[in-house]
């Protein structure tokens, strides 16, 4: 009698990318996965599975010398919104700011708008195909962030359709509260008191309707300060939940460091972050998550600071910031590509973004790599080299997609 576990599913005729030690792709050829319920069991060479282990698997697949890589991991979106902001697009081809145009009223208050007037069926159907597309390009687990609500009613109405999207996909979907995003037009010139109403109402309620897995706030000139932030964060943090932020985008208020001192999750975007705040995120185990669809959108110039993150060991996640604004980017394998090609990440970072330290960056501990114990999310590309992950741009996603053992796509 074998010892070894019955497998629910074998798949063989891989080539492995593991990502499994602290550096390069952990390449296993001519391998084998074994999946025991929603979990892996076995990732190494078929040579490692018994005859009996074959014979007993409940469902076995073989695959062509496909590559195998942990089903991607999108950390950060905004895919929850009505509306489209493609005449904003076509102002801004013309020279007008993102700036001038949030200030005049439009960019994230536009979204808003169309966002609040849609009822919950309205917003589920809007924003479905935008997760899907990013479940077809091989993302497992997404988040999704709230922020074009900003009141009650509005904020958890995005919850809940995030929520169900995860559903629907049968894909992990996780929910950040990000209704410190912009100041709504009922608070006009009064910002303190919507974060007075957002740690005293919003949060509360989307905390008690279990809605709520981290806490994110905009801290940035067309944002919230660095003090009102600091109010979000000591709020959230009351209630037990992580926090993140979007830091350091368009200027530098010191967002990342102060993520980073209230030992956040991630601190995101932050092209104009310091030495000294990349310092502190290391201290405290805090992700930099790189938006390249967001730098590419805005035509930013200023790099954020890879050299140093590599100095310091800092974790560097990339995501898609799919969101109607400033990133409409719909392909997490375009924002590996970006990050490549704008970052100069290698692909190899790229990838390790797009997974395991994308996970970090959502507290997950349990996926982003393929290794025994872990979540069974798994990708399997028709590709020869993990580079090409990052190198084509656009084209077919992976042929087959598990997640948490059964097949998703394909
Ligand atoms: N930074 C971003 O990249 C998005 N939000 C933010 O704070 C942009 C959101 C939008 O323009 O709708
Ligand atoms: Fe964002």
């Amino acid at each position: 009698m074998s010892t070894a576990p019955r497998f629910d599913r074998l798949l063989c005729g891989l080539r492995l990318v593991t990502l499994a030690d602290a550096q390069g792709y952990g390449l296993i050829e001519d391998a084998a996965l074994g999946f025991v319920g929603e979990h892996i069991a076995y990732a190494g060479p078929l040579s490692g599975v018994s005859a009996a282990a074959r014979t007993q698997a409940r469902e076995i697949e073989c695959f062509d010398n496909a590559l195998a890589t942990p089903a991607l991991v999108d950390c950060h979106t905004h895919l929850v919104f009505a509306g489209t902001r493609a005449p904003e697009f076509e102002q801004r081809l013309q020279g007008v700011s993102y700036t001038d145009i949030a200030a005049a009223g439009g960019g994230i208050r536009s979204t808003v708008r169309a966002t609040r007037a849609a009822d919950e069926d309205a917003l589920f159907a809007a924003s479905l195909p935008r997760a899907r597309a990013l479940l077809h390009d091989g993302c497992a687990t997404l988040e999704i962030k709230s922020g074009y609500g900003l009141d009650v009613d509005s904020e958890l109405r995005m919850l809940r359709v995030a929520r169900r999207i995860g559903a629907a996909l049968g894909i992990s979907v996780r929910t950040t509260l990000l209704a410190a995003h912009a100041l709504p037009p009922e608070f006009d010139g009064r910002s303190d008191a919507y974060i007075e109403h957002v740690c005293s109402e919003i949060l509360p309620a989307a905390h008690a309707a279990g809605l709520v897995d981290a806490v994110d706030a905009f801290c940035e000139g067309i944002g919230f300060s660095p003090e009102q932030t600091r109010r979000v964060f000591a709020a959230a943090q009351a209630l037990g939940l992580p926090v993140k932020l979007h830091a350091d985008q368009l200027s530098d208020l010191g967002g990342a460091a102060l993520v980073a001192e209230h030992g956040g999750l991630s601190a995101d975007h932050i092209e104009f972050t310091s030495d000294a705040a990349v310092q502190r995120m290391a201290e405290r185990g805090t992700v930099a998550v790189l938006l390249p669809g967001a730098f590419l959108c805005l035509r930013e110039t200023r790099l954020p600071p890879i050299e140093s993150l590599r100095t310091h060991g800092v974790p560097m996640a990339v995501s898609t910031d799919c969101n109607p604004g400033t990133s409409p980017l719909l392909s997490l394998r375009l924002a590996m590509n970006l990050a490549c090609t704008l970052f100069r990440l290698t692909p190899e970072e790229a990838l390790r973004g797009a997974t395991l330290h994308a996970a970090r960056a959502l507290g997950l501990k349990d996926r982003g790599a393929l290794r025994p114990g872990l979540r069974a999310d798994v990708a399997i590309w028709p590709l020869q080299d993990p580079a090409e992950l990052s190198y084509w741009l656009g084209g077919a996603g992976p042929e087959r997609l598990y997640v948490g053992g059964a097949p998703v796509v394909g």
